[in-house]
Order: structure tokens, then C-alpha cells, then sequence
């Protein structure tokens, strides 16, 4: 499999599995997961070709470890950034002193109206390195980065979740633990 290919797959499986199953006709569990042999089918109804040994490298190479497998490689999902309601069953835990978000100046006045908000997505997004903000601002243009006080928002009650990929998630961020 080149890797252009590889990235074309991996982008269309992201929409699938975190935003529009309903695209090749699949359905989630209540936990994210997809039947592995009916998603392959599903994804080749319009003559794909794609098979489980493809499937296991992009899973196993893809730059963000966006997909995982249950143990037994029947089950696949997205490891975050749904916007469809799924309960990735995830643990709180203690964040470090501080976080980072990349995002762009244009969302700035409505940032430090609102704080950080989850959007379209079940979470907001955080990193513990700035690299990783940097890329994500990118998306949209000259990135801006903040740097959340996440510690002092867990003393006082907010809670922190990493997802499998190690993503920090929360619900929401208001402005007065951001850093601008
Ligand atoms: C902004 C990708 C206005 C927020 C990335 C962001 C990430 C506000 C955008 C993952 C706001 C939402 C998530 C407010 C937040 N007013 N704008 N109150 N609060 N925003 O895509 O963090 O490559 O849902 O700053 O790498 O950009 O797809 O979130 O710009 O990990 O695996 O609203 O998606 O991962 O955008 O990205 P998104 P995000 P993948």
C-alpha cells in the first residue's frame, strides 16, 4: 500500500468512524466499535479493496494511532474526536500543570467570551507538547496557541481524560484558565 493511498483511507475512515457511519451503512455500538468483517464489506460495497492485513497497517502505522482494535481484532473505532454520541468509557485522571490547544486568531474573541468549547466534537482537544498544537492551529491557518492551567482546573473540580491515542480531552475551558 504507498502512502498516499494509506492517508486517503485513513481520512475516510476517520469521517466514518467518528462523524458519518450512516456513509457506507454501518452502525456503532454504544462504545464506538464496528463489526471489523462488516466494516470491510461496507467499505468495499462500491468496489474497494481494501482487506484486514491493510487494514492492521494503517491501524498499526496510521502518525496519530487515530483507529484501534479490540483485543481479539474483531471489533475497530476511532480512538476520539467523534461528533457522533458514543461513550469511549474513558478514565479521569490528574493532567499535568499545563496543557496546550492549537487554534487561530479569529476564534480568539470568542474564546475569551466563552473559553474553550467542545464544538462539533465530544471534547475538547489538549496536548501536552506544543508541536502537537502547533500542527493541530495549523489546520486552519497561522496557528495561536494557549496554554490551559489544567492542574488549577482539576482542584477546582473539572475533569481530564486522555484517549487511548493520548489525547487530553475535557468538556469545556473557560477562559480564566486560559493563558492567551
Ligand atoms: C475552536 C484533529 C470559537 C477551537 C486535531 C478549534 C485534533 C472555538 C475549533 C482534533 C471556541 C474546533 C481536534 C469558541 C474552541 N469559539 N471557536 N468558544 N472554542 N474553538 O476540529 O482542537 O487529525 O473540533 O480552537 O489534530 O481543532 O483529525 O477541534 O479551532 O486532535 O485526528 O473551534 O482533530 O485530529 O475545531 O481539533 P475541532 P481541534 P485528527
Amino acid at each position: 500500500m504507498n502512502e498516499q493511498y494509506k492517508r486517503k483511507i485513513s481520512a475516510f475512515m476517520s469521517l466514518v468512524l467518528r462523524h458519518k457511519p450512516q456513509e457506507i451503512g454501518l452502525l456503532l455500538d454504544e462504545n464506538g466499535w464496528a463489526s471489523v468483517s462488516e466494516f470491510l464489506s461496507k467499505m468495499n460495497a462500491k468496489g474497494g479493496l481494501l482487506d484486514f492485513e491493510s487494514l492492521e497497517e494503517i491501524v498499526l502505522t496510521n502518525d496519530k494511532k487515530r483507529f484501534a482494535f479490540n483485543d481479539d481484532k474483531t471489533k475497530i473505532r476511532a480512538s476520539q474526536g467523534h461528533s457522533v454520541e458514543i461513550n469511549l468509557d474513558l478514565k479521569e485522571i490528574t493532567p499535568p500543570e499545563s496543557l496546550y490547544h492549537g487554534t487561530v486568531e479569529k476564534f480568539l474573541p470568542e474564546i475569551k467570551n466563552k473559553g474553550l468549547l467542545k464544538m462539533s466534537r465530544q471534547h475538547v482537544h489538549l496536548s501536552t507538547d506544543k508541536e502537537t498544537a502547533i500542527k493541530v492551529g495549523s489546520r486552519r491557518g497561522n496557528p495561536v496557541i494557549l496554554i490551559v492551567n489544567s492542574a488549577e482546573m482539576q482542584k477546582e473540580g473539572y475533569k481530564f481524560y486522555q484517549s487511548e491515542n493520548g489525547v487530553w480531552l475535557t468538556d469545556n475551558v473557560p477562559a480564566k484558565y486560559i493563558q492567551f
